[in-house]
């Protein structure tokens, strides 16, 4: 599916906001609730995003009463564009044009015949909008002596565990299939490119500045950089490569909900989402929670807007973070301070190394990146080796590993330690074979 057609219909930033959506008052209650709670006066960095949503589209999902989507249809002069899986309840449906998304979810509310509905909401790399790009490509691969490999403490990691027997699904842009360090961990793993839908995620440059902000491609090699993450971390992990990001780094929630349940369904015991969005999409974090309650650990970035506000899907319901099997990551520097750009607050679980990590590019190479969805793959690759070395635990007891050995930051980072969840990730700790809670 193309969602990059649809900025096009809107111009040439081409985004529609959904100004008076109540996410937008939920935000601003949540901000005034962190203002007090948190002392903190520096959210004011929202990121783009609030409300962003594809036009023309909701999503609904029927009651389990015998509904027909033909009846919903017939209501709403509206057609089915996709449903979700064969056996599904929930649609994506397009709406006449001139219509308006809100006025018609004003009337979906009220209607008995559905469990819920909502806007179809972008979500986005955090590295997009002109933000954060990768730099340095060459053929120097990442080594056991950055930064990042010391302090989270891989040597010990590795001495337990290379991630034999996990595999970690990654949402992204796609990646290099055959990039020469990551080709065998693709290796015998289902991939699926959910934005073309065909059966390959290849990163490609199509050469198009689709959202007006004067680069073309900006996020294209954005998924083989955070495969190659969790290759570091994980070396004989396997990867799932689900492209569900445009090479702007844009997908829609429907997409994304897709490929989470495609990779709860096929076998993944760590999925990685580097994306997200100021709106809280019901869709997705319903199969989130689908998919933790399947056994897997879903890793979700906390952004870059040096916001406290939540970043969903990373912050759940936008409350207090715990051991849940959801992890929210952001990102510190090598001091062990809050990188510039990322993220806070009480919906954080952990932070990790997110600032000049080296991993690969394509074509073939290495680069430099920095964000919240460079840090989150670390955690990703650290919930895959806590698998491998304690494979019956379920997805909120991976997580209670990786969040009780995190290290406290409030030494480092006096003004924001305590707003980066449990502290900076301490993967050789998280291993230790005993017990904290
Ligand atoms: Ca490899
Ligand atoms: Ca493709
Ligand atoms: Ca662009
Ligand atoms: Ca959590």
């Amino acid at each position: 599916m193309h969602y990059l057609k649809y900025y096009r219909e809107v111009g040439a930033v081409g985004r529609r906001r959904l100004q008076q959506h109540r996410t937008v008052t939920a935000a601003l209650v949540f901000a005034l609730c962190s203002l007090f709670l948190l002392g903190s006066y520096d959210y004011a960095g929202a990121d783009t995003g609030v409300g962003d949503f594809v036009p023309h589209q909701v999503i609904v999902r029927l009651q389990p009463t015998g509904v027909s989507i033909d009846d919903i249809n017939a209501t709403y002069d509206s057609t089915t564009l996709q449903r979700f899986s064969d056996d599904s309840d929930i649609y994506l449906l397009g709406l006449p044009t001139g219509s308006d998304v809100q006025v018609t979810l004003d009337q979906m509310t009220s209607d008995e015949r559905l469990l819920y509905s909502e806007p179809n909401y972008i979500a986005e790399s955090p590295e997009g909008d002109a933000r954060h790009r990768a730099w340095g490509f060459s053929s120097d691969a990442p080594s056991s002596q950055d930064y990042s490999a010391t302090m989270l403490d891989l040597a010990t990691a590795h001495s337990m565990s290379l991630g034999e027997g996990a595999t970690v699904a990654v949402l992204d842009t796609g990646a290099q299939l055959d990039h020469p360090a990551l080709q065998d961990n693709f290796e015998g793993v289902k991939h699926y490119d959910f934005v073309s839908d065909d059966n390959n995620p290849t990163e490609r440059r199509v050469g198009l500045d689709e959202d007006g902000d004067g680069t073309k491609d900006d996020l294209y090699g954005h998924g083989t950089h955070v495969a190659g993450i969790v290759d570091f971390v994980a070396p004989s992990a396997k990867i799932m490569p689900l492209r569900v990001l445009d090479t702007e780094g844009y997908g829609d929630v429907f997409t994304i909900s897709r490929a989470v349940s495609y990779a709860d369904r096929n076998g993944a015991n760590v999925i990685n989402l580097s994306l997200g969005s100021r709106s809280r999409s019901r869709l997705l974090q319903q199969m989130i929670k689908g998919a933790i309650a399947d056994g897997v650990v879903v890793v979700a970035a906390a952004g870059n807007s040096n916001s406290s506000l939540p970043h969903y899907p990373a912050a759940g319901n936008g409350a207090m973070s715990s051991a849940d099997g959801l992890v929210a990551v952001t990102s510190v520097n090598m001091y062990s301070k809050k990188s510039g750009y990322a993220n806070y607050g009480a919906w954080v679980d952990v932070a990790a190394p997110g600032d000049d990590i080296r991993s690969t590019f394509p074509v073939d190479g290495y680069a430099y990146w920095s964000g919240t969805s460079m840090a989150t793959p670390f955690v990703s690759g650290e919930a895959a080796l806590v698998h491998a070395v304690y494979g019956s635990l379920d997805p909120a007891s991976v997580e209670g590993k990786i969040r009780c050995s995190a290290q406290p930051l409030l030494l480092t980072d006096p003004i924001y330690g305590a707003m980066l969840g449990a502290g900076r990730a301490d993967i050789g700790a998280s291993l230790a074979p005993r017990l904290c809670s």
